[in-house]
């Protein structure tokens, strides 16, 4: 009897573009997370498990080994710290922009400015990189909002096809990073559980690659 393998995933996008690779690698989940209440999911293989949790979560669940491999947003990575997982590989899905956005006209008037944003960290290091004073305000969520009274005077955050900063009148003011989805693994699993994780890693190279 072979050990178990535990795949930590979030819904909705992430899931969604993560199924054709796993597939790839022979991993084929039994329950659909999105109309299932089971937060443990069995696959095709009865020694590999997936646990849906929220996107957030998922760095945690790999570090503390809760989980042995996972997929994660490297907006997710940044901000919450990749420290003490690995991340062997770029699955260039989830694919988006962290950006600076605000009403049109950009950086003027000399004041410290106020940023909102769930991106903390990210956004320090970013304004501190340029030399900026800024003043940043922690949201969790509904960033594209708080421009549009008077609550900072720009926002960092992810941007995809634009039509949330459009339908809220801001635009881009600069790129911070470009985003995409990372396989993270669990510094133990790697050693312990070597040639099984060597290979899904394999495995899902070739699918990303396209081959
Ligand atoms: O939703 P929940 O609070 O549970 O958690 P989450 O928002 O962290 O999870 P989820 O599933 O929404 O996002 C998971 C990952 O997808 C993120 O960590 C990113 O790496 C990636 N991703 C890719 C995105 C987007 N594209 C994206 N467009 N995450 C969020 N958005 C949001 C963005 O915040 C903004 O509100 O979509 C809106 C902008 O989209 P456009 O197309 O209007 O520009
Ligand atoms: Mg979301």
């Amino acid at each position: 009897m072979s050990e178990t393998l535990t795949i930590a995933l979030s819904k909705g996008r992430i899931f969604k573009d993560t199924l054709p690779l796993l597939a790839a690698a022979d991993i084929v989940p039994v329950d659909d997370p999105e109309t299932s209440r089971k937060l443990i999911l069995d696959t095709n293989d009865p020694t590999i498990k997936l646990v849906i949790i929220r996107a957030t979560d998922v760095p945690t669940y790999v570090r503390y080994g809760a989980a042995d491999l996972g997929v994660a947003g490297k907006d997710v990575l940044m901000e919450n710290g990749g420290e003490g997982i690995y991340e062997p590989l770029d699955l260039r899905i989830a694919r988006c922009r962290l950006m600076v956005a605000g009403l049109p006209g950009g950086y003027e008037g000399a004041r410290r400015l106020r940023v909102a944003t769930k991106f903390v960290n990210a956004a320090r290091a970013h304004f501190a990189a340029q030399g900026r004073q800024v003043e940043v305000i922690k949201l969790y969520g509904s960033m594209e909002l708080a421009p549009l009274v008077g609550l900072a005077d720009c926002i960092v955050d992810l941007v995809d096809t634009g039509n949330t900063l459009r339908a809220n009148g801001l635009v881009p003011w600069e790129d911070i990073a470009d985003i995409s989805s990372r396989l993270i693994v669990n510094k133990a699993s790697m050693k312990m559980k070597h040639r099984r994780v060597q290979r899904i890693i394999e495995q899902l190279r070739r699918a990303v690659d396209g081959g």
